[in-house]
């Protein structure tokens, strides 16, 4: 199963499968002669190198390699998913550009060639610096080295088509704004046949195009919107003379005012968990039968949102999210920026190009209700606005239909509220207990989420919605103590009862994203005193998804609603 969009008239080659392989280790990507390598090992695609025993822990260079068979003199589109930490491709061993933004749906034009065998050759990193500006050693989840999903290699046809945007104009009776654009820009006029949910056709649709792209309204035959409740979902194919595109999309409106969010014009309270792509053997390189589970525990607890921290989401995820009615947060790669990276002109670009990819690739999921980017910035530091406002406007050039906001550790003093539509707060009450509450810990939750909360009523802020994007406190799965400190389940239970049962109830809370869904590998380094096993041990369930007892109390708060 590939996410949409679908392409039914090109000849794609999907590159999911075993690779030539090798590890180089500690060398530099321009002292390599990618003519002369000797690739003595495999590797699967997706997949990443440091999750298998053999390279478990590794950081350097590696080279991948595979050949497709491609028609003579077409000109290929590399569609690559996600990968990290960074990628240098090559074609016929031509250096045809690089990738420096993991885990971002990124891409690439390979000119024509009258070879018939093609080989694609990339050389991957996993080490940390300059070429891996988006990623420090210091981030709380681990970082791998490879491809975290498909590639597929599209064959492309004249005039071919990148996107079809799909925007919602109104709800009653179906009307949406369709923007197609086309890889390369022209201007002219085209001929378009649209078929609606593989049913319905409107042939021959004359349409005017300016610098390759194409605008019209439609009115959606028989369209119903969609919603958590009924995720409705219809498919538009448009057909030009020479290329065609399937997009899926939902009939959906989403809107934050008056200190609610609402979907449909009905206001909604967002309950559910923060979810990294990840597990102990795959790494971010998830099977689709893994993200299809874990959607059904998340659901089966009773949530209907899910934050997708802290970078762009696989589009399998989000197809399934969009089948399902999971209300979903997608978010640029970031994690605690501070001064030196707000110092740095191309950090700002990197974020900025980062989110404008990810709000392109999933412009059209209704499932998606929100953008976020740069998790816990230090935006208490007037330094920050700048990069801030970059990123913001970035996405706000993106889309317009969607709210934009960004999890803030610094509710009392963050500089760039003013960008939000939605406040949203991390903080760890009870957990990183203040020395206030060393020894009654528990107490400390509640107390601070009125705080929280009296700070945002009397700010200029106080129309935006609030909610808690993390919150909550590690256990380590099976660790069952009478002391219930600390570690324990049943101190991670307690909490999360403490923590779920306010915000399912008071009105002043628009959302909570419980930090976090599952336990997740992270540094290796002397940070990891605090992270025993060197895994963030705050998920609800193990790495293994196995339920802890918080993952019951939780469920019974979600699904009573008190
Ligand atoms: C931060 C961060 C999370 C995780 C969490 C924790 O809020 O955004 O990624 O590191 O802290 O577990 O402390």
């Amino acid at each position: 199963m590939q996410p949409y969009p679908l392409h039914p008239n090109r000849t794609l080659h999907l590159l999911d499968g075993i690779w030539d392989f090798a590890f180089l280790g500690d060398v530099e990507p321009d002292s390599i002669d990618v003519e002369d390598l000797n690739l003595d090992d495999s590797m699967p695609v997706p997949g990443v190198f440091d999750s298998t025993p053999n390279l478990a822990g590794k950081r350097g260079l590696s080279v991948w390699r595979t050949r497709i068979e491609a028609t003579p003199g077409s000109e290929g589109w590399l569609d690559v998913q996600g990968m990290g930490l960074w990628g240098r491709f090559y074609v016929d061993g031509e250096a045809l550009g690089t990738c420096e933004l993991p885990y971002c749906p990124w891409s690439l034009r390979i000119p024509a060639s009258e070879k018939s065998e093609r080989e694609l050759l990339v050389i991957v990193d996993n080490r940390f610096g300059d070429r891996a500006l988006l990623f420090d050693p210091y981030f709380d989840f681990y970082a791998y080295g490879g491809f975290y999903r498909s590639v597929i290699w599209h064959e492309l046809p004249p005039r071919p088509i990148d996107r079809a945007r799909i925007d919602t104009l109104d709800l009653r009776d179906g009307r949406v704004a369709v923007e197609l654009m086309f890889h390369e820009s022209w201007d002219g006029t085209i001929s378009l046949d649209l078929l609606w949910d593989e049913v319905t056709w409107e042939k021959d649709i004359q349409v005017e195009v300016s610098q390759g792209r194409a605008r019209f309204e439609a009115l959606v035959p028989f369209g119903r919107p969609w919603s958590p409740d009924q995720p409705y979902l219809h498919t538009l194919r448009i057909d030009t003379p020479d290329d065609s595109i399937v997009e899926r999309f939902g009939l959906r409106t989403v809107e934050a005012k008056g200190g609610e969010i609402f979907v449909n014009g009905a206001a909604i309270k967002l309950l559910g968990f923060n979810r990294h792509e990840a597990h102990p053997q795959f790494g971010p390189a998830l099977p689709l039968a893994q993200h299809h589970q874990d959607l059904q525990i998340i659901a089966n607890s009773g949530s209907n949102f899910i934050r997708g921290s802290h970078y762009q989401q696989d589009q399998r995820f989000l197809d399934l999210c969009d089948e399902q009615g999971m209300l979903v947060w997608e978010e640029g790669l970031g994690w605690q920026a501070g001064e030196a990276h707000f110092a740095n002109p191309r950090f700002a670009e990197l974020q900025a190009e980062q989110c404008r990819l990810m709000i392109r690739r999933s412009i059209n999921h209704p499932s998606v209700i929100m953008w976020g980017f740069l998790n816990e910035g230090e935006s208490q530091r007037p330094q920050s606005v700048a990069t801030y406002e970059a990123i913001a406007k970035a996405c706000r050039e993106e889309d317009l239909t969607r709210p934009l906001t960004y999890a803030c550790n610094h509710p009392t003093d963050c500089q760039n509220l003013h960008l939000a539509d939605i406040i949203s707060i991390n903080q760890y009450p009870g957990w990183y207990a203040h020395d206030t509450h060393l020894d009654r810990p528990l107490e400390e939750i509640d107390s601070h989420i009125t705080f929280l909360l009296k700070h945002f009523q009397e700010s200029p802020h106080s129309d935006k919605p609030f909610i808690i994007s993390e919150m909550g406190a590690g256990a380590i799965y099976g660790w069952r103590d009478p002391h219930k400190a600390h570690w324990s389940e049943e101190y991670q239970s307690d909490y999360l009862e403490i923590l779920c049962r306010r915000c399912a109830t008071d009105e002043a809370i628009a959302g909570l994203a419980i930090w976090q869904y599952c336990d997740g590998r992270t540094y290796s380094h002397s940070r990891a005193l605090g992270r025993p096993r060197t895994f963030n041990n705050k998920g609800v369930v193990d790495e293994y998804r196995r339920p802890k007892a918080a993952y019951h109390t939780v469920s019974e708060i979600f699904k009573s609603g008190h």
